[in-house]
C-alpha cells in the first residue's frame, strides 16, 4: 500500500517549508501539510480545551476522519452554528477538503476539542496532534502536526 506521509515536526523557524504550495504532486495523490496549530492552555481545573490547525491539501481531495493528541484521550473536530440566534458548537464526523484548498481549524469557527487533558499540560509545552484522512481513492493517510500549548488570548 502507498502511503504519502508528510510531517512537519520542525521549529517555528522552518515551517515556511510547510507551507501551501511548497509540497504540491503531479501524482494525482493527495500532498498533506499544516500550520499554526495550537492547543489553548485549559483553565485550571478543566480538562476540555479547544485547538486550532490549518491544514493544506495538494493534489487530491481528502476527507478529515480523526484526529487523536498525545496529551488529550480523545479529539473531536467540532464547528459553529448559530441555532436560535445563539452561537453553539457541535461535532462533525467528516471534514472535507477539496485538492488546493485549506481547511481552517480555529476559535469562534471550525475547532479541535480535547476531551480528558493530561493534567500538567500548560502554556509553552508542546503536543502532538495525529490527524487521520481518507483520500478520493480510498487510501488512508496520515498527518503527525506539533502543537504549541498557548495561553487564552495569545
Ligand atoms: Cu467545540
Amino acid at each position: 500500500m502507498k502511503r504519502l506521509v508528510l510531517s512537519c515536526l520542525l521549529a517555528p523557524a522552518f515551517l515556511a517549508a510547510c507551507q501551501p504550495g511548497s509540497t504540491g504532486s503531479d501524482t494525482g495523490e493527495p500532498v498533506l501539510s499544516y500550520e499554526d496549530a495550537f492547543i489553548q492552555a485549559p483553565l485550571a481545573g478543566r480538562d476540555v480545551t479547544m485547538g486550532g490547525i490549518r491544514i493544506t491539501v495538494e493534489g487530491g481531495g481528502v476527507t478529515l476522519t480523526g484526529v487523536t493528541s498525545d496529551v488529550a484521550e480523545t479529539v473531536e473536530t467540532h464547528t459553529m452554528e448559530m441555532v436560535d440566534d445563539r452561537m453553539t458548537m457541535r461535532p462533525v464526523d467528516g471534514f472535507e477538503i477539496k485538492a488546493g484548498d485549506t481547511l481552517v481549524m480555529d476559535r469562534g469557527g471550525n475547532h479541535l476539542m480535547l476531551f480528558g487533558l493530561q493534567e500538567d499540560l500548560a502554556a509553552g509545552d508542546t503536543a502532538n496532534i495525529t490527524l487521520t484522512f481518507e483520500s478520493e481513492g480510498g487510501e488512508t493517510l496520515t498527518l503527525e502536526a506539533e502543537a504549541e500549548v498557548r495561553a487564552v488570548g495569545e
